[in-house]
């Protein structure tokens, strides 16, 4: 069965809670239970996760990699920071969608730049909570196409 590990970064944890004209009124928990929805539909193991730690989020990019996971990840502000999150997703090999609620590129400059959407396969922002089930439906097909090209 493919599994998708879908990771959220620092202060993910207030969705819902603070800052609703940014980010809106959805939790975390409603985000995590609608894709339990689409994972269980499509077949799916997901592990969703979320750090406030930097550390944490490349040791479950590791743990992803090892078993042949794909991974979703809002990695919020480490995003445009975090040098150890793009070597974790480069060397664990695992297929890696990049996702925002908020479209990064009608906000600061600093957010214009992302240290991980190199070495993701790609990145969806700008859909609120939406951009989570795109990224999982993008993440299904890739690990689906891979499969069917293996050797
Ligand atoms: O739009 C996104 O999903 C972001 O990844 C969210 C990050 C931000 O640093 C990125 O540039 C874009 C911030 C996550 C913080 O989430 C909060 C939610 C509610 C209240 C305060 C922060």
């Amino acid at each position: 069965m493919p599994a998708v590990y879908v990771l959220n970064g620092p202060n993910l944890n207030l969705l819902g809670r603070r800052e609703p004209g940014v980010y809106g009124s959805v939790t975390l928990d409603e985000i995590e239970r609608r894709l339990r929805e689409e994972a269980g539909a499509a077949g799916v193991e997901m592990t969703f996760r979320q750090s406030n730690l930097e550390g944490e989020l490349v040791g479950w990019v590791h743990e992803a990699g090892l078993k042949g996971a794909g991974v979703v990840i809002n990695a919020g502000a480490y995003t445009h920071t975090s040098l150890a999150l793009r070597d974790a997703i480069a060397g664990s090999g695992a297929i890696a969608v990049e996702v925002h609620i908020s479209n990064v590129y009608a906000r600061e400059p600093f957010r214009h730049k992302s240290m991980i959407a190199a070495v993701c396969a790609g990145v969806i922002c700008g859909f609120g909570p939406t951009s989570y089930k795109l990224g999982l439906a993008a993440a299904i097909t890739l690990l689906r196409e891979r499969t069917a090209t293996a050797p």
